[in-house]
C-alpha cells in the first residue's frame, strides 16, 4: 500500500479522503491556496503545501505546483477528489510521467468519457442502452433533419465536449431545428473550442439514475447499486438517494448486470459512475463519470462499502475482496447538499460561520470541513456540508432526516437548510414521485 498520498482538493472531500487514508495507515499531504491556510483539510492532514493564490486556476488546478508538492513531500500517489483536476486526462498522464500514481482510471478512459460522442458509441457497442439519435456526430442540417424525422420531435442537440448539461438545445419541431443546431454549435465552439454536436430524442420527464461501479486491475467489476439524483436545479444536484424509489429489484439487477458486463468489455479501472435517464421503465445511457462523486456516501450507507478505501486499494494494485453476491443493499439513504446559498434564489452566501453544530445519532453522517469561526471563502463552490441519513426503509430515513435537519445549526450565513425543511414535508417527495424537472417547477410555484 502507499505510504503517503497527496490530496489534490479542498473542503469536505479532502477530509473524506484524509479519513480513508488515516484508517489505512497512509500519511497524507494537503495542498491549499493562500485563501485556505486556515482550512480544516490543512489542519487534519499530516503535512501541507501552499500551491498558489486564491484563484483555483493558480492553485488547485496548478499542475506544476501539485507535482512539485509530491516531489517535496515524497507522496507517491495523488487523489484528485471531484471537480478540479479529477477528470483531466492530461493531468492523469503527467502524474504517471512523473512516476506517481493517479488514483483513478487510466488517462485514455478519462479522455474517452470526456468526449460525449465517443463515450456514447463505446457504451452502445458494449451493450448499454442509449437514447435513439445520431450515430456519432451530426455533420449537416440535412442529416439532422433526416434523423429527427426518423426518431420524432422533440429532439435535443448536445455538445460532444459538453456534459453536465452545458451546451444543450431542444428543438420541438422541424422549424426550430436549424437554429438549435447553429446555436448549440456556436455555444460549444465558444465554451469548449469544439463545435462537434450530436442529436437525441428529447425525453420530456425522465429521472436521473446513476450506477456506481468499482473495477480492479484483475478485471473484476462490481456494481454497488444505483442512486437517484433527479432532484436538481440548473444541473446542480440538491438531494440524492439510494436505492431509487422508481426501480424494482429486477430492474436494479438488470441495469447492474448490463453495466458490469459492458465495463468488463471496455476494460475500466477504478471507481466510476454510469449515468442514465430512466423513463417509462427504460434506461438510456447519457454519460459516464470517471471520478469519485459528491453523492458517493448514499451508496456507502446502503452497501457498507468504503468507496475511497476501495479506490486506494485498486490504485495500489490490490484485488477487490468482495464478490457481487456479497454486496447487499440494506435500507435507504438520502443526502442533502447543504450549500452556502440563499435557499430559494441559490445566490452564493460565503462568510463567517458564527455557529456550527452537526446532527448526530444512529444513521446520521455529516461530511463537512466547517467549524465555528470558519470563514467560507468566496472563490470556490458553495458546498458547505453534506447530510447523509440512513434508515431501514425509506420512511424511517425520511423521519430521521427531519429530525437531523432540526438538530443541524449553521449560523452566520444563508444555507439551503430551510429548503430541505420544506422538501421533507412535500407529498411528492414523501412518495418518491419526482423527475428531473420537479424541483424547478416546485421552486417556480413556491416563491419565498
Ligand atoms: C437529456 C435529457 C432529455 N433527453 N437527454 C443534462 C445533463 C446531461 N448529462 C444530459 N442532460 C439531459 N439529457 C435526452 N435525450 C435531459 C437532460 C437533463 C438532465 C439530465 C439529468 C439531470 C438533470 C437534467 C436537467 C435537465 C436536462
Amino acid at each position: 500500500m502507499f505510504e503517503k498520498v497527496l490530496i489534490a482538493n479542498r473542503g469536505e472531500i479532502a477530509l473524506r479522503i484524509n479519513r480513508a487514508c488515516k484508517e489505512m495507515g497512509i500519511s497524507t499531504v494537503a495542498i491549499h491556496s493562500t485563501a485556505d491556510a486556515d482550512a480544516m483539510h490543512v489542519r487534519l492532514a499530516d503535512e501541507s503545501v501552499c500551491v498558489g493564490p486564491p484563484a483555483a486556476a493558480q492553485s488547485y488546478l496548478n499542475i506544476p505546483q501539485i507535482i512539485a508538492a509530491c516531489e517535496i513531500t515524497g507522496a507517491e500517489a495523488i487523489h484528485p477528489g471531484y471537480g478540479f483536476l479529477s477528470e483531466n486526462a492530461r493531468f492523469a498522464e503527467i502524474v504517471k510521467e512523473h512516476g506517481l500514481v493517479f488514483i483513478g482510471p487510466e488517462p485514455e478512459q478519462i479522455r474517452l468519457m470526456g468526449d460525449k460522442i465517443a463515450a456514447k458509441q463505446a457504451a452502445k457497442s458494449a451493450g448499454i442502452p442509449t437514447v435513439p439519435g445520431s450515430d456519432g456526430g451530426v455533420s449537416s442540417d440535412d442529416e439532422a433533419k433526416r434523423i429527427a424525422r426518423d426518431i420524432g420531435y422533440p429532439v435535443l442537440i448536445k455538445a460532444s465536449a459538453g456534459g453536465g448539461g452545458r451546451g444543450m438545445k431542444v428543438a420541438r419541431s422541424e422549424s426550430e431545428l436549424n437554429l438549435a443546431l447553429a446555436t448549440a454549435r456556436a455555444e460549444a465552439k465558444a465554451a469548449f473550442g469544439n463545435d462537434a454536436v450530436y442529436l437525441e430524442k428529447y425525453l420530456t420527464r425522465p429521472r436521473h439514475i446513476e450506477v456506481q461501479v468499482l473495477a480492479d486491475s484483475f478485471g473484476k467489476i462490481l456494481h454497488l447499486g444505483e442512486r437517484d439524483c433527479s432532484l436538481q436545479r440548473r444541473h446542480q444536484k440538491v438531494w440524492e438517494e439510494a436505492p431509487s424509489p422508481a426501480l424494482n429489484a429486477t430492474q436494479r439487477q438488470e441495469i447492474g448486470r448490463t453495466v458490469t458486463t459492458a465495463l468488463e468489455k471496455l476494460g475500466y479501472l477504478g471507481a466510476g459512475t454510469i449515468e442514465f435517464l430512466f423513463e417509462d421503465g427504460c434506461f438510456y445511457f447519457i454519460e459516464m463519470n470517471t471520478r469519485l462523486q459528491v453523492e458517493h456516501p448514499v451508496t456507502e450507507a446502503i452497501t457498507g462499502i468504503d468507496i475511497v478505501r476501495e479506490q486506494l486499494r485498486i490504485a495500489a494494485g490490490f484485488p477487490l475482496e468482495l464478490e457481487q453476491r456479497d454486496i447487499t443493499i440494506s435500507g435507504h439513504a438520502i443526502e442533502c447538499r447543504i450549500n452556502a446559498e440563499n435557499p430559494f434564489t441559490f445566490r452564493p452566501s460565503p462568510g463567517l460561520i458564527e455557529a456550527f453544530h452537526p446532527p448526530g445519532g444512529l444513521g446520521v453522517r455529516f461530511d463537512s470541513a466547517m467549524y465555528t469561526g470558519y470563514r467560507i471563502p468566496p472563490y470556490y463552490d458553495s458546498l458547505a456540508g453534506k447530510l447523509i441519513v440512513h434508515g431501514r426503509n425509506r420512511n424511517e430515513c425520511l423521519m430521521r432526516l427531519r429530525r437531523a435537519l432540526d438538530e443541524l445549526v449553521v449560523a452566520g450565513i444563508e444555507t439551503t437548510i430551510p429548503l430541505f425543511q420544506r422538501l421533507v414535508r412535500e407529498p411528492d417527495i414523501i412518495n418518491g414521485d419526482y423527475n428531473i424537472h420537479w424541483l424547478e417547477h416546485w421552486l417556480a410555484s413556491h416563491p419565498s
